[in-house]
């Protein structure tokens, strides 16, 4: 069994994954240097550690317009690939009137990071990496971006239809892991806001260890709406979320473009956009 299918497995039980989060975190050798200064100085750091070690997430941070304007131009002037295969790539413009003639619910962007100088600002920025390092408690890894839009699922009538790309599930990337996700576009009900089911980031019961995707009545009657929190937005607003709690996108009526940047304690090479 390889390195990262040997964690995968014991990131589901508590006292294997507190154990390897020590024996990992005290051997983790990061290559990631953030910048001197911060694109981001009125973030709070201590209060978004504290606030994503209890809720499993925090809000309020938001890019300045100029790294908005950037990151639009990048998503204006290069293709995407649709549902994520990269021989299959279309350019897909911002302006919301464009109607897209492909098939397809995911369209991501490749090489975001390399290309884009204000991805490079915000993924070494060092208020950002202060609060990956204080989550994680070691140095953390910046693993790499994904700039992706979703698309509304529909039947040949035009009527949503469930699928797991919308449905609640929690990742294991690693042991421990951080993302930092921005809106592009202002993000209401109708635009497939992302939701978290608060609180359940820490540990998995019996229940969750098997269920590593579970339906929205499910949600409902184990955790209660109270719990589950849904993340709308303006364009530019973001979030940190430990996306071991369980979360989903939401089927859109309306396209959403987000951009995610992911820190963590080891780097298996699967979350980076290249
Ligand atoms: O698109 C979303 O809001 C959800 C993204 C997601 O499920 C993930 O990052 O694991």
């Amino acid at each position: 069994m390889n390195k990262y299918n040997f964690i995968r497995m014991i990131t589901k039980v508590k006292f294997l994954r507190i154990l390897a989060i020590k024996y990992y975190s005290f051997r983790s050798i990061s290559n990631y240097i953030p910048f001197n200064e911060s694109v981001f100085p009125e973030l709070d750091v201590s209060k978004t550690i504290i606030d994503i070690k209890k809720y499993g997430y925090s809000l309020n941070i938001k890019l300045r317009d100029n790294l908005l304007t950037e990151i639009l131009d990048f998503c204006n002037t290069n293709k995407v690939c649709v549902d994520r295969d990269v021989k299959n790539k279309i350019m897909i413009s911002t302006n919301d009137d464009e109607i897209i003639k492909s098939k397809g619910t995911i369209f991501n962007y490749t090489h975001s990071f390399k290309k884009c100088s204000a991805i490079r600002k915000i993924a070494y920025d060092k208020n950002i990496y202060e609060i990956a390092k204080g989550y994680l408690g070691c140095e953390p890894k910046f693993l790499g971006t994904q700039v992706f839009w979703s698309y509304p699922k529909k039947d040949a009538s035009g009527n949503p239809i469930n699928t797991p790309l919308y449905g609640f599930h929690y990742d294991i990337d690693d042991l421990k892991f951080l993302k930092l996700f921005f809106y592009l576009n202002d993000v209401d009900e109708n635009r497939g806001p992302h939701v978290i089911i608060e609180n359940t980031h820490l540990n998995k019961n019996l229940f969750e260890i098997k269920n590593r995707r579970i339906s929205k009545n499910q949600a409902m009657s184990k955790y209660g709406s109270d719990r589950i929190k849904v993340i709308t937005g303006k364009a530019g607003e973001g979030f940190f979320e430990d996306t071991f709690c369980y979360h989903k996108g939401t089927n859109p009526h309306k396209r959403r473009l987000m951009i995610q940047f992911q820190y963590a304690i080891n780097d298996f090479n699967h979350q980076n956009d290249n």
